[in-house]
Formats: structure tokens, C-alpha cells, sequence
């Protein structure tokens, strides 16, 4: 893709009026201070409307240009993950009509295959094109220094979207994205809550390997395996986040264990599969059934699910997240300073009957709601 002349300018403006509120001589996209607890910005709520609602305040709105009014095209690189889920596809269109050559946009997009490698060599090249902005949905947390250095080093503003990166924060601009943790903390309390003292024999399909979905859900949910005793976490294994994938690690635990009540399955997909296996086994699950299903996601078709009583707890990641990326550009072309990190936030689903005190019982309305 071409550098445009007028961008350079743009950026080099940016990278000026940052500087100025910053007070360093560091490259001004990425002077934001580390994540301060305290400070995070909880973002709105996760449903379609609000999310629409949510770009850059009416007044500044009004002071500073639309990106395209001036004739000015913003480009920006997006390395995602993948495909390999509904969230993804959703998080994906949701992007890719947020970033619209009619608002103004030039979006590179790249499907990185869950390739961590792919996404290293993406992001190079975006650096290489010099575009104005770039987002990276990292494959995995670890072993994104350099590349970050290379985009601070070349002004580059980065956002990390979705998942996060185990990098030093001052190598990138922002992060946006839901609390892997407290998702798993949600599955975990709302599962004590359902078994009421029950004992628990519990197996666990987790997401990718070295995702940060996988390592906050799983880091979540063992925090309340650990305060209950009659709680066992008898196998966790990667399903890949793909329905194939959980597929064939349910049906490899079938094989082995034979005494289960429990399967948590970290995406809506990897539960799709998990259920394949246990029908063609003749186990049964769901609210009637004998072993408890819990997801993660809360897509429109997971939903379904828990509405039909066979997911019974679904927790939410909202994938409508472009709205928030958007937002910290429109504010770094304006030269606004921006948060450190967005909390995407997300509920929790149960199916119907069961009422929590951390979920949402599910109802046919809660479903027809549901964009993705
Ligand atoms: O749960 C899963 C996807 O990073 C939150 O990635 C995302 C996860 C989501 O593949 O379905």
C-alpha cells in the first residue's frame, strides 16, 4: 500500500502535539503511562447499540473533523488472529465496517492463521508500508518485543485489541479488550453457585495455547477451583478454539475418564464439538442432562444453546470491539492523549429456570438481541 505524503504529515503532527503533553523524547504514540488498576476505563456495555453509541464525545467530535472530511484517508493494519471461531468472524466484520473506505479508512486486513510467526511478519510489513495506525489481535502474549520496539521506533501508534501481550506497556499506544480473568472467575463462581456443595469432576477444553483468553480463563476459573475442595480438575487440554478441535479432546476424554459431571469449554465452537462427542456417545448434558456444560462467548448460536438448556452458563466476550479502537484513533488524531487500557465489559448467561446471582437467565428476548 502507498504512503501518502499528507498522512506523513498528519503522523509527524501527531507525533508533535503527543510529545507536547507527554515531555519526552520518546516516540510520542507511545507515551502512554502503564496500566494503572485504578485508572482502567470500563467501556459500555456489550450490546450492539451501545456500541454504536460509543465513538469520541459529540463536543470534540464537533471540534475535530471527521477522518475523511478533509480528504484525508487514515490507514490502518489490522493483523488478526484468525478464523477460527464465530467470535472471530463477528470481531472481524465488526472491524471491517468500522474501518470502511467510507469512513474514511484504508484497512489492511490480514487473516494471520493463527500463526504467531505470520503475525510477526505482518505487522513488519506493516511497519514497512509506514501505515498510520496498526492493530494487532496477538495469536498468543509472549515474544512481541521487537516487533513493538520496531513500530515505537518507526511512530507508529499500536493497539492491542482483544487479547493482550506479555510486552512492557510503553512499547505500545493502548489495549482494548474483555478480562480473560474475570470471565473465568464468572464460570467458576456462578458453578458454585449451581452446585450448591456438590462434588465436582471436572474437564476442561481449553482455547489456543499461549492465547491470553486461554491463560485468563483458565487462571480465572482454577481461582475458584482452589477454594473449593470436593472440586477436581481431572484433565485441560487445547481445543484451538475451533468446534474440530473440541471435537476430538472430548472425545479423547471420553476415552479416558468415565466418571465426569462437568466439561468447560473455552469458546462457544470448542462446546459445539464437545457436544458432537457426547451425543455420539450417548452421554447426556444440559440442564436435564448428566454432565453440566459451561462456554464462553455468548454468540447469538452458543445462546441458543443455553436458551435450549444444554450450555448451561455462557459467558460473554463481546466481539464488537472496532467501535473502541476507533475511538482511540479518532482521540490520537486529535492529538488527545488516550487511556492505557479499555475494558470491553461482559455478562454472563444461564439457561432457563436457574436464576444467579452472577448470569442472566436466558430468554428468547435476550436471544433475538444478540448481533453475533
Ligand atoms: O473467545 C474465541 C476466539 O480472543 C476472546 O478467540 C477471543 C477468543 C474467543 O477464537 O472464540
Amino acid at each position: 500500500m502507498k504512503k501518502k505524503v499528507v498522512s506523513l504529515l498528519v503522523a509527524a503532527m501527531t507525533v508533535a502535539s503527543l510529545t507536547a503533553c507527554g515531555g519526552s523524547d520518546a516516540p510520542a504514540a507511545n507515551q502512554e503511562p502503564a496500566p494503572a488498576p485504578a485508572e482502567k476505563q470500563e467501556a459500555e456495555p456489550a450490546s450492539a447499540e451501545k456500541q454504536e453509541a460509543e465513538p469520541a464525545p459529540a463536543e470534540s467530535q464537533a471540534e475535530t473533523p471527521a477522518p475523511a472530511a478533509d480528504g484525508e484517508v487514515i490507514s490502518v493494519g489490522f493483523a488478526q488472529v484468525g478464523h477460527e471461531s464465530d467470535w472471530r468472524a463477528a470481531n472481524t466484520k465488526n472491524y471491517q465496517d468500522t474501518f470502511s473506505a467510507e469512513n474514511g479508512y484504508e484497512l489492511s486486513f490480514v487473516d494471520c492463521d493463527n500463526d504467531h510467526a505470520v503475525q510477526i511478519e505482518t505487522v513488519r510489513g506493516f511497519i514497512e508500508q509506514e501505515l498510520d495506525y496498526i492493530c494487532i489481535a496477538p495469536i498468543q502474549s509472549a515474544g512481541w518485543d521487537t516487533v513493538l520496539q520496531e513500530a515505537k521506533d518507526a511512530g507508529i501508534p499500536v493497539l492491542i485489541v482483544d487479547r493482550a501481550v506479555d510486552a512492557d506497556p510503553s512499547l505500545y499506544t493502548t489495549a482494548l479488550g474483555c478480562d480473560m480473568v474475570a470471565e473465568g472467575e464468572a464460570a467458576g463462581n456462578w458453578l458454585a453457585e449451581y452446585l450448591n456443595g456438590e462434588d465436582a469432576n471436572i474437564l476442561v477444553i481449553e482455547g489456543s495455547v499461549g492465547a491470553s483468553a486461554t491463560l485468563g480463563r483458565t487462571e480465572g476459573f482454577n481461582n475458584i477451583v482452589a477454594q473449593n475442595s470436593n472440586w477436581k480438575v481431572l484433565d485441560s487440554q487445547s481445543g484451538d478454539f475451533t468446534q474440530a478441535g473440541g471435537q476430538e479432546v472430548m472425545e479423547s476424554f471420553i476415552k479416558s475418564y468415565s466418571d465426569f459431571n462437568v466439561v468447560v469449554c473455552q469458546n462457544d465452537n470448542e462446546a459445539y464439538g464437545a457436544m458432537d462427542a457426547m451425543d455420539a456417545a450417548g452421554i447426556t448434558y444440559g440442564v436435564d442432562g448428566d454432565v453440566t456444560i459451561i462456554s464462553f462467548d455468548a454468540t447469538h448460536d452458543g445462546l441458543q444453546y443455553t436458551l435450549d438448556g444444554k450450555i448451561t452458563c455462557n459467558v460473554e466476550c463481546n466481539p464488537l470491539q472496532a467501535g473502541f479502537a476507533e475511538g482511540v484513533i479518532k482521540k490520537l488524531q486529535a492529538g488527545e492523549s488516550v487511556d492505557a487500557w479499555t475494558l470491553v465489559v461482559d455478562e454472563a448467561f444461564v439457561a432457563p429456570g436457574i436464576t444467579s446471582n452472577y448470569a442472566i437467565t436466558m430468554t428468547q428476548e435476550v436471544l433475538d438481541g444478540r448481533a453475533y
